[in-house]
């Protein structure tokens, strides 16, 4: 599925919406006044597409284990969603559970996505969230959401805001291989960018889009920093 990573480095108008600062409102009543951005994405579906967004929690696609994540993201259609054209499917509760093992979508590797497990739920419960265009919905880094396929005669878009606390480190150790076993080629991409001079442009986007962090964020971030500079250089 097309996805826009970041929109808000393509249209900086998009810094100052409506949406963004009633998004940051939920996130810090849900997680409290510490929440910060951490992530953005826009998905299109376009007319008559037939992909399922697969099951995952969000909290898969991240690539340090070592720390603990309290994450939301809030969903918003640019469209009325029904499950005709691709509204958000959740499992009730999951949020409540811990990570369940995922695996890139029919084992290929270079696709971005991630598939939870489905032998470990019951996909027969699931809860359809249909919304009007400006309506949102959120989920936590462990609900497990899917959405269906587009069978409408127009595109279903979606921009998503995800906010965090600062990230922090896990007494225990705990491991992601889904994530160590894919090489999706967006990523490879993004790599290939930072190798060439993206970096310095990526942390200081980082710091452009971040509000104030106290210092377990900062030192979240560093060590994210410090992990694409190596990267970079491979
Ligand atoms: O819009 C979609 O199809 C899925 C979005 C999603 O999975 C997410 O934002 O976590």
């Amino acid at each position: 599925l097309p996805q826009l990573l970041y929109p808000v480095n393509y249209a900086p108008e998009l810094r100052d919406t409506l949406f963004r600062r009633n998004a940051l409102a939920i996130a810090r009543s849900l997680l409290g006044p510490e929440a910060r951005p951490a992530f953005e994405h826009a998905v299109l579906k376009p007319a008559g597409h037939g992909a399922t967004t697969p099951w995952h929690q969000d909290e898969a696609h991240r690539f340090d284990p070592d720390f603990d994540y309290e994450q939301v993201s809030v969903w918003m259609p640019l469209q009325d969603v029904d499950q005709s054209n691709g509204c958000m499917l959740y499992m009730a509760g999951s949020h409540q559970e811990g990570l369940i093992r995922h695996k890139s979508p029919k084992d290929d590797p270079a696709v971005y996505a991630l598939e939870a497990d489905r032998a470990l739920f019951d996909e027969s419960q699931a809860v359809a969230c249909p919304l009007k265009a400006g309506e949102c919905v959120v989920h936590s880094g462990r609900t497990l959401h899917s959405a269906g396929p587009n069978r409408g005669e127009t595109e279903r878009i979606a921009y998503v805001l995800a906010f965090e606390l600062p990230p922090k480190p896990r007494g225990t150790h705990r491991e992601f291989r889904w994530n160590v076993e894919r090489h999706p080629a967006a990523l490879e991409r993004r790599r290939d960018w930072r190798r060439r001079g993206g970096f310095i442009v990526e942390v200081l986007r980082r710091f452009r889009n971040r509000l104030p962090s106290n210092p377990l964020g900062l030192w979240y971030d560093a060590r994210i920093a410090l992990r694409a500079w190596l990267r970079r250089s491979r």
